[in-house]
């Protein structure tokens, strides 16, 4: 292990591919797309595909339940044994989504009880679900932080659904902001690691990033992964009517360079579908579906 790194940290990442690029080699993560339903817009998102947070837009996921769910990841655990980690990255949010999260999660815990559990959130949701992320072990929270000042948030959210209200605007904003950070710090204080996945956005969130950096950083952030915004107007991005580029890989490398001795960063992503199966870069989630999974499994 590092020198620097303690053992209890080491234990949690030494198996895990998105947390340790050195483990993305040998170790497999899966997700489960069991979360659907969102309580944010991000104007990048196209809800009919998969959560843009996590995944390249534009491949429709299998949505499944919680028992569908469970018998997918016994049959991938037969046949993968680099296996380590199941991740719920959306559709949607895997928080705001909660019950079909929970019961995905508790199902499987039974059944494998060594399985990694990570999730993927915008964050709205999570400072009322950390104490039951703890409860369930789930080891990895991922939480979408585009933005720390709520004028750059203005254009990146068009609205939240918070408490039975759709907030517009700063408003909006500004909540999801202040939510955001708190479930981060309640996060590093329950000892939960986090990473904090930033959608680079040339123009409106770009430079804003480095402060980004900054926060999570001081709020305890384990991981910080810059991912480029990829825009598609043939997907319907909202970005994409008013003509939204993503970053080329110039502008991304010289914004990581930037932000090197802050959070520290991770470069390895592979911006994965809420769907996807195997080593990280590539994605066997096409072998696993439904259809091939015998119904007796589980
Ligand atoms: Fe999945 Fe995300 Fe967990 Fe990894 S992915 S929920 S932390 S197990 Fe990984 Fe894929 Fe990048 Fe995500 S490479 S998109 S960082
Ligand atoms: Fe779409 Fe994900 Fe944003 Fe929700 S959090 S609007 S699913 S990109």
């Amino acid at each position: 292990r590092p020198t620097h790194m303690d053992s209890a940290t080491w234990e949690k990442i030494k198996d895990h591919p998105c947390f340790s690029e050195e483990a993305h080699h040998y170790f497999a993560r899966m997700h489960v797309a069991v979360a659907p339903a969102c309580n944010i817009q991000c104007n990048y998102c196209n809800r009919k595909y998969d959560c843009s947070n996590e995944s390249r837009p534009g491949v429709v996921s299998e949505k499944l339940t919680p028992d569908q769910a469970l018998r997918k990841v016994i049959a991938v655990a037969n046949e993968l044994p680099q296996l380590s980690v199941l991740g719920i990255a959306g559709p949607g949010d895997a928080c705001y989504d909660w019950e079909k999260t929970r019961a995905t999660f508790e199902r499987v815990a039974r059944e494998i009880p060594d399985i990694k559990l990570c999730i993927s959130t915008n964050g709205l949701a999570l400072p009322e679900h950390v104490d039951q992320l703890a409860e369930l072990n789930i080891s990895h929270v991922t939480i979408t932080i585009n933005m720390v000042d709520p004028a750059v948030g203005e254009k990146i959210y068009p609205w939240i659904f918070y408490r039975h209200r759709r907030y517009t605007g700063m408003d909006a904003a500004k909540i999801l902001h202040e939510r955001q950070m708190l479930g981060l710090e309640m996060l590093s204080e329950r000892g939960i690691l986090t990473k904090i996945n930033s959608v680079m956005i040339p123009g409106v969130n770009d430079q804003h990033l480095i402060e980004v950096n900054k926060w999570v950083k001081e709020r305890g952030a384990f991981l910080h992964n810059v991912m480029p915004l990829i825009s598609d107007p043939a997907h319907g991005t909202c970005f994409g009517l008013t003509g939204q580029r993503g970053p080329n890989a110039l502008e991304l490398k010289a914004l990581q360079d930037r932000l090197e001795g802050g959070a520290k960063l991770m470069r390895h992503c592979r911006q994965c579908r809420a769907d996807a199966v195997g080593l990280l870069g590539t994605d066997r989630g096409q072998e696993f579906t439904l259809d091939h999974i015998p119904p007796e499994l589980g």
